[in-house]
């Protein structure tokens, strides 16, 4: 297999626990991709499905980024950010399958899981909703004075709505705390950015609005924490919104019912064999003499138990009675008088 080299030199003082880490975490997105995949195909799941597979090294790069109390918004294409932000995969795969014992009682499915405890905000149907809401996440922190930061993610399509310059002026005019991650995947749907977009470099867009960025390679997990931990440490410092452009891939469909007509097999292969982001990181540990084959397969068995228990979790956890359709529908802990106060 020929694999080329990062386009962006790697830390090599990188440690093994690190490496691990990044590979164990990568693995268990794929994985568990990979098994939503076939309940998909065996009707345990229904609605929509958007897989993340390809993908795996933005989300687990920009985590190793964060620290306790940093918050994270997405779009649909969600599970992957759930895995990494430490939510647990039996309640993502019961949520997926819609039993009572999801993120959402079943009631939510694929784009639609939210987790307090873990800062996960969802989880977006409609395409750069996402990004003024996390902005506005971003306000509370600013607002309360801590030192927290949001992760706003959103696709190389989304970044052509209008909504996503309404915020970038409203974030950098308020200096709010909020990385913008474009996940540029090079495709919305079966549209190709080249059709989409004559500007090639959507992190430059910021320029009009003052807010600083890069592009960086989406298939190296340290290049991705390395410009992740710049932009963090950008609004940490007060100095406003960062934007990264994080270049990637997504092997499988938008969706699971894609026809695949608007890219090749090849095109779609040659990423897979020559820069695959967990292949690149199973090189390293191996060259560098920091794990064995039989350290790797341990792991792989380690993350296919997980991803088997929490498929069997989901099958067991019962559907929602239908009692469940009239709760979760208002919020019910807003302060009294709050209706008079914004009338
Ligand atoms: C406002 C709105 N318009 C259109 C759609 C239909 N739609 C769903 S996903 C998608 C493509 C978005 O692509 P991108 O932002 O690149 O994200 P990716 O799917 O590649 O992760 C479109 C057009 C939608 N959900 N919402
Ligand atoms: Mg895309």
């Amino acid at each position: 297999m020929v694999r080329k080299p990062a386009a962006k030199q790697s830390t090599p003082n990188v440690s093994k626990d690190e490496l691990l880490r990044y590979y164990r975490d990568m693995l268990l997105i794929r994985r568990f991709e990979e098994k939503a995949g076939q309940l998909y195909g065996m009707g345990l799941i229904g609605g929509f499905c958007h897989l993340y597979i390809g993908q795996e090294a933005v989300v687990v790069g920009l985590e190793a980024a964060a620290k306790d109390g940093d918050k994270r918004i997405t779009s649909y294409r969600d599970h992957g950010h759930m895995l990494a932000c430490g939510m647990d995969a039996r309640g993502v795969m019961a949520e997926l399958t819609g039993r009572i014992g999801g993120y959402s009682k079943g009631k939510g499915g694929s784009m639609h899981m939210f987790s307090r405890e873990k800062h996960f905000y969802g989880g977006h149907g409609i395409v750069a909703a996402q990004v003024p809401l996390g902005a506005g996440l971003a306000f509370a922190d600013k607002y309360l004075g801590n030192d927290n930061v949001t992760f706003v993610y959103f696709g190389d399509g989304a970044a052509n709505q209008g909504q996503v310059y309404e915020t970038y002026n409203m974030a950098e005019l308020w200096d709010l705390p909020v990385v913008f991650v474009i996940e540029n995947n090079q495709y919305a749907m079966g549209t190709s950015v080249k059709r989409s977009t004559k500007s090639t470099t959507l992190y430059g867009r910021g320029e009009a609005f003052g807010i600083p960025g890069e592009q960086v390679d989406g298939m190296d997990v340290l290049a991705v924490k390395a410009a992740g931990e710049k932009a963090v440490a950008h609004c940490r410092a007060g100095k406003g919104p960062y934007i990264l452009e994080v270049m990637t891939y997504r092997y499988r469909g938008h969706s699971m019912s894609d026809p695949a007509k608007y890219r090749t097999r090849e095109e779609v292969q040659k990423m897979r064999d020559e820069r695959d982001a967990i292949e690149h990181v199973r090189d390293m540990l191996l060259t560098g003499q920091h794990a064995s084959e039989e350290d790797l397969k341990a792991i792989d068995k380690e993350i296919k138990d997980i991803v088997n228990d929490s498929a069997e979790f989901a099958k067991d956890s019962p559907e929602p009675p239908l009692d469940e359709l009239w709760t979760d529908i208002y919020a019910t802990d807003v302060p009294q008088g709050g209706a008079e106060q914004n009338a």
